[in-house]
């Protein structure tokens, strides 16, 4: 076995690599960028290399300083992880000059795969279903039309080079294939430098299924069985699970074959994940093949109990698998969602910024895989996910409630995120029917996140919730009996109550309801754990003027709780006018400003591009709120903005 192995990656995976690589006694070197001097990974591992500025091109996705860095410590393997340098076949052919090992299959075998329309054909050589269409290069716009004429609309265009999705196009008629084909192959030489396409039938509101593999240098192939990862935004996936709530034991098993096959034709090595889509009578073909260890792999580990890393890393090692497949099996359901740091409410733009309160929720199956802590920073240079959490049950339902909790107590300030919109996802029915395809976002959310309205039984919790708060606040801070009447004003809306204490419980008269709440909760804390009505509770709490913002189960509730009489007097006030629009545009982040599509003395339509922003990797296009008058300019292209910079003033 290795005695010193350097994981090429940073954040979660590169934390999640040097856990098992220490369970294994093996010694771990980080890599880390100007950017990652405090990152997480750097302060876990045993040894840490700087390897240069904070663009991945000149650090982490640089190879050579990739080797130097295992030179000069002596690491004898490496693990990529995922993302940079992950699936690229030069890395291997490097390391093995080197005379180091790659922790991953080899060179060929990512390279066959890279190439979409090598791997359909491989695929369909060894047996393994894909779909219909043509499979080969599509020369031009005109043949495409030939091609889907034949194979009948709508068909799908996509890069040779592609995946992820970048590439692709729809076409329903000659004329939109016309069109994709131009765009889908300007779209491709762009991204990866290669503009040939392919073509195939289109498969309507399919499902993503994909089989976990791993292989030995020995001729072992086994599958772990399935994750579902249907639901995905702009092919970003949000929540994945395992197994899917759609197979059955008859077709995860055909399955489970067919990803065997394949990973046996292209002599695989290592884990790595053959992608299916399923249509709606559990048709499956496959999509493409993942050389890597995947994001969302703690699924799979938490239902067959293995640790794929270490499996990887024993197999590059030269070990056989322990296990045939007859010994692999799985046993209840887990449920991942990942945690980013962006706006759902502002078109999930990137939220890059410092963590101001970071704290992972505990429990009873909860896992929580991260790479940050309270007062890292979450950089503009990098992916903007903070942390994935994954809840284990018995059942789907359980890992679900438990999923759902534990995003209750996960608190996270100073940066936007995604929690009550992943909390909002678990709330739906699609979701607890397990009814999921690709379109579940698009369809359960037209017209994005705006919020979760909660029932009158949450509100009742929450008005207890904030009744309680209160009064345990006023036990540190008041002199002399405190009355037992109040009002809580929940989002605006008045909630006569009445306080008592009885023993170790709150009690909370409103109205004809009376609800009893236990809870260790402190003035201060982030999260107010309670028990209400018998049942647990978790609010995530800020101060919010002399009240509380609570959120629980993705509602946001702002709570003021006031005397009767001051709440009489606040009711006859006349609510405030709403705030003028502004009259300036803010970079909503940290970033490049990437270009300008207005002047100064132009008018311009709500809706309007305005200026591009890059951050986080993405280019997040500006646009006028309202119609009006850019009157001045006060950024150009190639600032670097601040969050909240001013770009622009208008009339
Ligand atoms: C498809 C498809 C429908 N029909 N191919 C998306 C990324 C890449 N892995 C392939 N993808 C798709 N290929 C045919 N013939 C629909 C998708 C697709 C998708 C697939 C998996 C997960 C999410 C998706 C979202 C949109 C489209």
């Amino acid at each position: 076995m290795f005695r010193k192995i350097l994981i090429a990656n940073r954040g979660e995976i590169a934390c999640r690599v040097i856990r098992t690589a220490r369970r294994m006694g093996i010694a771990t070197v980080a890599v880390y960028s100007e950017a990652d001097t405090e990152a997480l990974h750097v302060r876990e591992a045993d040894e840490a290399v700087p390897i240069g500025p904070a663009p991945s091109a000149q650090s982490y996705l640089d190879i050579r300083k990739i080797v130097a860095a295992c030179k000069q410590t002596g690491a004898e393997a490496v693990h990529p992880g995922y993302g940079f340098l992950s699936e690229n076949e030069d890395l291997p052919a490097a390391l093995e000059k080197a005379g180091i090992v790659f922790i991953g299959p080899s060179a060929k075998a990512i390279a066959s795969m890279g190439d979409k329309i090598e791997a359909k054909k491989l695929a369909t050589a060894a047996g393994v279903a894909t779909v219909p269409g043509h499979d080969g290069v599509v020369p031009s716009a005109e043949d495409a039309v030939k091609i889907a004429r034949r194979i009948k609309y709508p068909v799908m265009l996509k890069a040779a080079a592609g995946g992820g999705g970048k590439g692709m196009r729809v076409a329903e008629s000659d004329t939109q294939i016309r069109e994709g084909f131009r765009l889908a192959s300007g779209e491709a030489k762009s991204a990866f430098g290669d503009a040939r396409l392919f073509l195939e039938k289109y498969v309507e509101e399919p499902r993503h299924i994909e089989i976990q593999v791993l292989a030995d240098d020995h001729g072992n192939v086994v599958h772990l069985f399935e994750r579902e990862c249907s639901i995905q935004r702009r092919h970003q996936k949000v929540i994945e699970e395992a197994p899917s709530p759609f197979l059955d034991a008859k077709t995860r098993a055909a399955m489970g074959d067919a990803a065997v096959k394949l990973a046996k034709a292209v002599g695989y090595r290592s884990a790595g994940t053959v992608e299916f889509i399923v249509d709606t009578r559990k048709n499956f073909y496959f999509l493409e093949m993942n050389t890597r260890i995947q994001v969302e792999h703690p699924v799979t580990e938490m239902v067959t109990g293995l640790d794929l890393v270490e499996s990887m890393i024993r197999v590059a090692a030269g070990e056989k698998l322990p296990f045939k497949q007859s010994e692999v099996s799985f046993k209840g359901h887990a449920i991942e969602a990942r945690l980013y740091a962006e706006d759902p409410k502002r078109d999930f733009l990137p939220s890059p910024g410092r963590l101001k309160r970071y704290a992972e929720p505990v429990g009873e199956g909860i896992r929580v895989d991260s790479g940050v802590y309270e007062g890292a920073e979450i950089s503009v240079h990098y992916d903007p996910m903070i942390a994935k959490l994954a809840a284990y049950g018995e059942t789907r339902e359980l890992a679900g409630a438990r999923l759902g909790a534990a995003l209750d107590g996960f608190v996270v300030a100073g940066v936007s995120n995604n929690l009550d919109f992943l909390a909002a996802i678990l709330r739906r029915d699609a979701f607890r029917k397990g009814s999921l395809s690709t379109g579940f976002i698009a369809r359960e959310f037209p017209g994005g996140f705006t919020g979760v309205d909660p029932s009158p039984r949450e509100i009742g919790e929450a008005v207890a919730a904030a009744a309680a708060m209160h009064r345990l606040s006023l036990e540190n801070s008041a002199r002399g009996a405190i009355p037992a009447s109040w009002v809580v004003i929940l989002d605006g809306k008045p909630h006569a109550v009445e306080i008592t204490q009885k023993g170790a419980d709150w009690i909370v008269k409103r109205g004809k309801h009376r609800h009893a709440v236990v809870a260790s909760w402190r003035p201060g804390a982030d999260l107010f754990k309670a028990e209400i009505d018998g049942a647990p509770a978790c609010f995530r709490v800020e101060r919010w003027g002399l009240g509380f913002r609570l959120a629980r189960g993705g509602v946001n509730y702002m709570a003021q709780i006031l005397l009767p009489r001051a709440a009489e007097l606040l009711g006859r006030m006349r609510p405030k006018p709403a705030a003028d629009p502004s009259r300036h545009l803010f970079s909503p982040m940290p970033g490049l400003l990437v270009s300008l599509a207005v002047r100064e003395g132009q008018t311009v339509k709500a809706g309007e591009e305005l200026a591009v922003v890059e951050a986080m990797k993405m280019e997040n296009v500006l646009r006028a709120e309202r119609d009006g008058k850019v009157t001045k300019l006060r950024a150009k292209p190639g600032d670097s903005l601040a969050a909240d910079q001013v770009i622009l003033e208008f009339a």
